[in-house]
């Protein structure tokens, strides 16, 4: 009898989840899911259905976990296989989602999307093999070595912005944004120019970046902005345009996502070489050869530009700084702490960093890790980094002489959120992050005296009719 009454209750849970999943509430079909799992923890359509919820919000080792769990409650379910391979792709692991897309196509050889999947993440995994083998036969010459910029030439009919005598000016970095608005392109030659000269820049700077805010100053942290064009201009406009008076620091994942990243990486990238001590960048784990694949920026650099743009782009995201310490007191970067204590900034500010992120380690760690409000570390949600308790980040900060950090890479309701006692803060600046979630945006302002963090929220404003995740990858849009 009680069983029964559970089983009921489980399907109840479970209808009523379903609804908020349809309705794109995911969170709290996610904890309706997991009410339904302790009424019912045998049912493996329950752990298949949190397992899509969690892919929906970026938790790809849960997802994963979720999908595995229901493989090995009912090895003949097919969709438990599908949720698996989503996951493993999310995770750039295309070989054992392929294994998976594989069970379920011979499962189901009639089913038009099974077969969809499994010949598209086949082709993924052929050309990822391609690539490893020219990346061994033949020393390849980058593209920044290699590219002739003084071969371009720029049309009489282009009425874009100029560079002036190859420099970036405000009256370029103005036309450049109104060009942008407009929805117009930024000639590639320049294109190519600015690239060139930014990664020199970045080139030349250690992968911990200390900045200096004098007293009577103000500064300006930004996180996320993945690719959203629209929303970032209104930063400015909230928050005033970059300049030596008005420094920012923007904390990685500026492109991905949204359909406006090559506008957005520009228009950051300009006012880097504008202001080259008064704005900063640091890398996310977004600023990534797979990420990009997958999550839509080499799709639209290769359609907006080229193949080679999308290449000298992952040359140029390898040299972005990991870290930036403000007056010896704040902590910057875009992910968070480490897998263990005693990490010092010595450490990072030596980190080999022109790389693509590695799988562990303290450049992985600055780039996925999360918070947890529990004591103590556990394995990440994402599957990727760790999540880190308060005790963690209070004895960071103790060991390095901190106040506190901030770092961003999570959606927030209300943009920002003050984590650890105040110690952590999550600093988000993609309001209703790929038209759906529903968040705010949030900037953070201090001053150089007393280094308290001021927020600043906003909603997100309207762009052009070119939906999120319009050039990514054909197998992210078929998560389900
Ligand atoms: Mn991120």
């Amino acid at each position: 009898m009680e069983q029964n009454m559970n089983l009921e209750k489980a399907d109840a849970l479970k209808e009523e989840a379903n609804e908020c999943f349809k309705k794109q509430n995911y969170v709290k079909a996610i904890t309706l899911y997991s009410n339904a799992i302790e009424c019912n923890p045998t049912s493996a359509v329950l752990y298949a259905n949190r397992s899509f919820a969690y892919l929906r919000t970026e938790c790809f080792g849960y997802a994963l976990e979720d999908a595995s769990k229901a493989i090995s409650l009912d090895k003949t379910y097919v969709k438990g296989y599908y949720r698996r391979a989503a996951s493993y792709m999310a995770l750039g692991k295309t070989k054992l989602a392929l294994k998976d897309y594989e069970t379920v196509f011979k499962a189901r050889p009639n089913d038009k999307d099974a077969k969809l999947k499994f010949n598209e993440c086949s082709k993924i995994v052929r050309q990822q093999a391609f690539e490893r083998a020219i990346a061994v036969d033949t020393v390849k010459k980058s593209v920044s070595e290699s590219i002739n910029i003084d071969s371009m030439a720029v049309e009489s009919t282009y009425t874009g912005p100029h560079l002036v005598n190859g420099r970036v000016t405000l009256e370029f970095m103005q036309e450049l944004m109104d060009a942008y608005k407009d929805q117009k392109k930024l000639h590639r030659k320049y294109a190519f120019q600015i690239l060139l000269e930014v990664a020199e820049l970045f080139k030349a700077q250690p992968s911990l970046i200390d900045v200096t805010i004098p007293e009577d100053s103000k500064f300006t942290v930004c996180g996320d902005i993945h690719g959203q064009f629209y929303d970032l201009m209104n930063i400015f406009k909230l928050n005033g345009l970059p300049s030596t008076e008005n420094p920012f620091l923007f904390n990685g994942d500026f492109v991905d996502r949204g359909s406006f990243s090559v506008e957005c990486i520009f228009t950051l990238f300009g006012f880097k070489l504008l202001y080259p001590n008064h704005f900063f960048m640091a890398r996310g784990n977004h600023e990534s050869q797979t990420m990009n694949q997958m999550y839509g920026f080499e799709g639209e650099v290769k359609s907006k530009y080229s193949s080679q743009m999308a290449e000298l782009f992952t040359e140029v995201y390898n040299w972005l700084p990991l870290c930036h310490c403000l007056n010896q007191r704040v902590l910057v970067m875009h992910g968070g702490l480490f897998s263990r204590d005693g990490i010092s900034l010595e450490d990072i500010r030596i980190t080999d960093r022109n790389r693509q992120p590695p799988e562990e380690g303290i450049m992985c760690e600055l780039l996925w890790s999360d918070p947890q409000p529990m004591k103590g570390r556990s394995p990440s949600k994402r599957g990727v980094g760790i999540q880190f308790g308060p005790d963690v980040t209070a004895r960071f900060l103790e060991h390095n002489h901190l106040d506190y950090i901030v770092r961003s890479h999570e959606v927030k309701s209300d943009g920002y959120e003050e984590a650890h006692d105040g110690k952590c803060i999550t600093v988000f600046s993609a309001p209703n992050y790929c038209d759906t979630m529903g968040n705010k945006g949030a900037f953070i302002t201090m001053n150089g005296k007393d280094m308290k963090p001021h927020f600043t929220t906003y909603e997100a404003v309207p762009h052009p009719d070119v939906k999120p995740m319009a050039y990514a990858n054909s197998m992210m849009s078929l998560f389900g």
